[in-house]
């Protein structure tokens, strides 16, 4: 008998046992959802990378230490950033009575996050350098596995390190001496969380122009500052670092910025001449509580010298910067964790997902990228560490400060690009919020914007460049013909060693020739210059995993795309002043603004 007559032949209370979508049941097929285990062990790319970079004499105590903690961010830990997210930060500013109150309430999970970053070392590691210049390395590939499990609470610590390196960085002083050993120390009593204040109404990109606040000289180097600043984030920070302008005898003030270090609040727990305004309401990074602030007689201590606040907070943007991209490749790393999971579980067209060429392809793709820049994160972050033992050499240091930038304006992009295709992988379910998969593109999307735009960032490796006199082009790309040398020597490595050696030559010819074109072509250039190092390092891999398959077509996947964009616009006239006039009327006629 067909099912239909079946039903039509039983009464309405067996009818209501049998039909699949009857009112008492829900059909019987639930889809398992993607889940992560230990995240260092899922991540053999990770393991193998750290085995290449770190003397085992070291790794034997780091190891145990990842492998506890892949586990917790793929459990408890996890569990709290979820609760992080349902639980976002809310501001009461009066009581009952209209009394002022600026009360800020974060939830429980994101003060646990506080107590577990201290616990964990997560901002000591380095500073305690127990493994020499390694200690940097093993502190970022900690925090890449905390990023996408952390509720966000990576952010407070991006700018906590980036306090801590730039107090070490002036030379400790006694207003700071108590601030460094709470910012680094593993009791989660004494522990304190700083902010990074520098973005005000006027913007965040040209700060020296946009800053607006004012620093009034009390006595010795004790100032109060009045301004308004527009982007805190972490406004439940202990302390915070931010610029102003000093104003002399006759209320006139410097024409450039000094740096200041302040309390959020004072001893009585009051805030310190703060009021918060509100809190943002934003696309994502919801978990943290970011406000605007008026500063109304705020208490601070200068920490530059007066008009030399730019250049001394560029210690602590280079942190941050750093600390950006290595949230964007934990992200990228986590949506492929949850991608490439759920491809065992999701059936289509009669087979599992992960039995589609296509889908693999897909999530190849992802994976390229999220391996490349692991490799140029960890390059830096070497550097990093070096620099902090007084063990980087002048160029070392250059390259650092050189590909920082880089770094960073690329992996916030494909961060955006490879999380969203993340979610794509899971198909309509990638776009439930529940799922906890969509704050990984919520969050993402800033990644490009804060610590500088790609445009700005793409600006200042040029300043770099220029800075150097040209000297830190010079030292990346001998850094790089010296790896294609060595490469050369493996054969399936020389059409590939060569093919870059002649990739950067165009480059550097072009740079020789066409000097005028960099500006409007800085994102390309910036963009080119990463490709060419990263392919110097997925080079160094394939010669130290002994030419490792997947290292190999890694290596073939990476040069799969344009590696000097730059070159191949500008063959193409992008970047003239003809063509800019052209783009111009292209995106804004029918602009009420624009007249032909
Ligand atoms: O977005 C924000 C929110 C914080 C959230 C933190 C999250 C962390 C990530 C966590 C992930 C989950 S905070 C603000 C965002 N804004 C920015 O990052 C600023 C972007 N703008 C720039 O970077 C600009 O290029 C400026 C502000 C640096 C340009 O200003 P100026 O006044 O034009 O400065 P100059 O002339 O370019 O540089 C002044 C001095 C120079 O040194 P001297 O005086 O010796 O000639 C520069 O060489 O500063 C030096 N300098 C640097 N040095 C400038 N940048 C650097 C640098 N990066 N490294 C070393």
């Amino acid at each position: 008998m067909s099912r239909i007559l079946l039903l039509k032949s039983l009464n309405k209370s067996s009818i209501s046992t049998l039909a699949t979508f009857s009112h008492s049941q829900r059909g019987n097929f639930f889809q398992n959802e993607p889940k992560i285990s230990n995240q260092y062990e899922e991540d053999p790319f990770l393991k193998e990378q750290l085995e290449i970079d770190i003397p085992k004499e070291y790794l034997k105590d780091i190891e145990p230490d990842l492998h506890q903690f892949g586990n917790k961010v793929a459990t408890n830990i996890y569990e709290l950033s979820l609760e992080c997210e349902r639980n976002v930060p809310r501001l009461e500013s009066f009581d009952a009575w209209g009394n002022r109150i600026d009360k800020l309430i974060v939830c429980d999970a994101w003060k646990e996050m506080k107590n577990i970053s201290a616990t964990e070392g997560l901002i000591a590691i380095p500073y305690e350098n127990k493994f020499s210049i390694y200690s940097r390395l093993y502190q970022i590939a900690k925090l890449y596995l905390f990023a996408p499990s952390s509720g966000l609470f990576s952010c407070p610590l991006a700018m906590t390190d980036g306090a801590a390196r730039t107090i070490q960085s002036i030379v400790v002083q006694s207003f700071t001496k108590e601030a460094y050993e709470r910012l680094t120390t593993r009791d989660p009593l004494k522990f304190w969380t700083s902010g990074q204040w520098m973005t005000e109404r006027k913007g965040g990109s040209d700060v020296s122009a946009g800053t607006e606040t004012e620093a009034y000289l009390q006595s010795d180097d004790n100032y109060k500052l009045y301004g308004f600043k527009w982007f805190s984030s972490a406004t439940d920070s202990d302390m915070t670092v931010t610029l102003a302008r000093v104003m002399d005898e006759n209320s006139q003030p410097s024409k450039d910025l000094t740096m200041f270090f302040a309390r959020i609040r004072r001893n009585d727990g009051k805030l310190n001449g703060i009021e918060i305004q509100r809190l943002k309401n934003k696309l994502g990074t919801r978990q943290l509580p970011t406000a605007e602030l008026l500063l109304d007689g705020m208490d601070a201590f200068r920490m530059s010298e007066i008009g030399k606040g730019v250049s001394r907070m560029s210690s602590m943007l280079n942190v941050t910067r750093i600390h950006n991209s290595l949230n964007a490749i934990a992200f990228m790393r986590r949506s492929i964790n949850f991608a490439r999971d759920f491809a065992t579980k999701r059936k289509a067209f009669g087979k599992l997902i992960i039995d589609h060429d296509l889908h693999c392809y897909t999530l190849g793709n992802m994976e390229v990228e999220c391996r490349a820049s692991l490799l140029t994160l960890f390059y830096v972050a070497k550097l990093l560490g070096k620099m902090e033992c007084n063990q980087a050499s002048k160029e070392e240091l250059e390259m650092l400060r050189f590909i920082t930038p880089l770094l960073k304006i690329y992996t916030a992009k494909q961060s955006i690009a490879v999380t969203s295709e993340g979610l794509e992988a899971i198909g309509g379910q990638g776009y439930i919020e529940d799922t906890g998969i969509p704050n990984l593109l919520r969050d993402s999307q800033v990644l490009s914007i804060w610590e500088g735009t790609t445009n700005i960032l793409s600006l200042d490796a040029l300043r770099s460049i220029k800075k150097s006199q040209g000297g830190s082009l010079k030292i990346f790309f001998k850094t790089i013909f010296k790896t294609c040398e060595q490469a050369k020597k493996y054969e399936p490595l020389k059409q590939k060693s060569d093919l870059l050696i002649d990739l950067s030559k165009k480059i550097i010819q072009f740079v020789e020739v066409n000097e005028n074109e960099l500006v409007t072509g800085a994102r390309e250039f910036s963009f080119g210059l990463y490709r060419l190092f990263t392919a110097s390092l997925i080079l160094e891999r394939c010669m130290k995993t002994n030419l490792k398959d997947t290292d190999l077509y890694l290596l073939e996947k990476w040069f799969n795309q344009d590696m000097i964009p730059i070159v191949t616009s500008s063959e193409k006239d992008f970047f003239s002043t003809k063509t800019s006039e052209l783009n111009k009327k292209f995106f804004m006629n029918g602009h009420p603004s624009f007249k032909i």
